[in-house]
């Protein structure tokens, strides 16, 4: 049962993958920082840079004085787990005043199991006087997409279960601490993720934390890293590294999420992404995950991913453009909608590829493609088709996975030109 204030949190190490802690460093000079970031290596930077580089530290109370004539919504958990909302035991939002939502944080007398917490607050929605306290740390990379920037704010034993995201990420800890358990993403497969059409791709089925609160750590079949989080500490998560949080007395954190390089998402979970409903109805949406122009979103970059060998994942991409290449030119051509049948996958529907199709012959009969472009693009429908429709990415044999190569190929070399996003 969570402790209604701080009581010890123990940690119990896994025989098989005992934590190491993860590296801290005394960050100096932004360029310190960057061989972290620009290597995607988790690690911890105190306090020297978090007070040059992220504003002053916030309590409670400039929390009050900001807020204190606005109404919040806050998540409410009936053990403390703030899962995601298609999960169980997440039972609801409330909205209340947050000089209400402050005096239950505060309150160290709590009985219940209860939860409510401040999470993922976008600052943006906040007066001024907090926003420019708490400026955007100097050492994100330039010219880096700012994803968002959020404020964490809730009582002792507030757990955020583990998941990913896939955005680069430093949590800046500005009041209490937080426990903090990291895995790498080659590993996040064995950690029982949501499936990949689901609306918790992102998140571990695994609960880490046992009824007397303490964490078991070998309940995760993967090695990981730890550490607890002080007020001033910055942590930097790299997209796609698993981490479980959970605050260890009243905390407040301010996060900031920024697109990565695409350097940085060769990892499973991304190519899981890749192969995902969300992505075959929409391949415009990976340039708001990674820090690539709308115009490099294309064959040559599902060839640069084939190389990389992630064949799956690079044919899922191809076959969304060209999916989406096809249904434009319908619009285009003006060629009508058919009501056809969708199928169903995962937890939606996929428009019917044959209706995609339609639009081939008049692209051949107007003389823009050829024949053998025209059957290339046949074929390259099936394949989108069948990779969106796999319940998790496969992993070709080494023919197959050469013959798709080729067929990106192919697809790069007669008809890239036309199949940028
Ligand atoms: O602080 C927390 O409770 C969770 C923070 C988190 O998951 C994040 O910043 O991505």
């Amino acid at each position: 049962m969570p402790p209604s204030s701080m009581s010890p949190l123990t940690v119990m190490a896994s025989p098989q993958f005992p934590a190491a802690q993860l590296p801290r460093a005394v960050a100096s000079s932004r360029k310190v920082v960057r061989t972290f970031i620009d290597t995607a290596s988790p690690a911890v930077f105190t306090h020297d840079i978090a007070k040059t580089g992220a504003g002053r530290l916030l309590t409670p109370n400039d929390l009050r004085r900001a807020l204190q004539d606005e109404f919040v919504t806050v998540s409410v958990s009936q053990d403390g787990a703030f899962r995601s909302q298609a999960e169980s035991k997440i039972s609801e939002r409330r909205r209340m005043p947050f000089a209400d939502f402050a005096t239950y944080v505060e309150d160290s007398n709590r009985q219940s199991n209860e939860r409510l917490y401040l999470s993922q607050f976008p600052l943006d929605t906040i007066p001024v006087i907090l926003g420019s306290d708490v400026a955007t740390p100097s050492y994100i990379p330039d010219g880096s997409s700012l994803v968002s920037n959020n404020l964490w704010f809730g009582p002792a034993g507030t757990i955020s279960p583990l998941h990913f995201d896939r955005s680069h990420n430093l949590l800046h800890q500005h009041w209490g601490h937080k426990h903090v358990v990291m895995v790498d993403p080659s590993h996040f497969h064995l950690l029982k993720p949501g499936s990949k059409n689901s609306v918790s791709p992102h998140v571990s089925s695994l609960d880490l934390v046992t009824s007397g609160f303490n964490i078991d750590l070998s309940r995760l079949n993967a090695p990981c890293l730890e550490t607890v989080l002080e007020p001033g500490d910055v942590l930097f998560v790299p997209a796609f590294w698993g981490h479980h949080v959970i605050s260890i007395d009243v905390a407040i954190s301010i996060n900031y999420w920024w697109r990565p390089p695409i350097t940085a998402c060769m990892c499973p979970s991304f190519f899981r992404m890749l192969s995902s409903r969300t992505v075959y109805l929409d391949p415009s949406v990976v340039t708001r995950w990674v820090d690539i122009e709308p115009h490099r979103l294309d064959t040559a970059l599902c060839l640069f991913l084939a190389d990389e060998g992630h064949t799956f994942g690079a044919a899922a991409l191809a076959g969304a453009i060209v999916t989406a290449f096809c249904a434009k030119a319908l619009r285009v051509l003006g060629i009508p909608d058919s009501p056809r049948p969708m199928r169903e996958v995962g937890i939606g529907t996929l428009p019917n590829f044959a209706q995609a199709a339609t639009v081939i012959p008049a692209l051949t009969a107007q003389g823009l493609i050829n024949s053998s472009q025209s059957n290339l693009l046949l074929k390259w429908l099936e394949l989108a088709e069948e990779t969106a429709a796999e319940p998790e990415p496969r992993v070709y044999t080494s023919e197959r996975s050469t013959a798709v190569r080729d067929m990106i190929w192919r697809l790069h070399v007669e008809l890239g030109r036309w199949l940028s996003m």
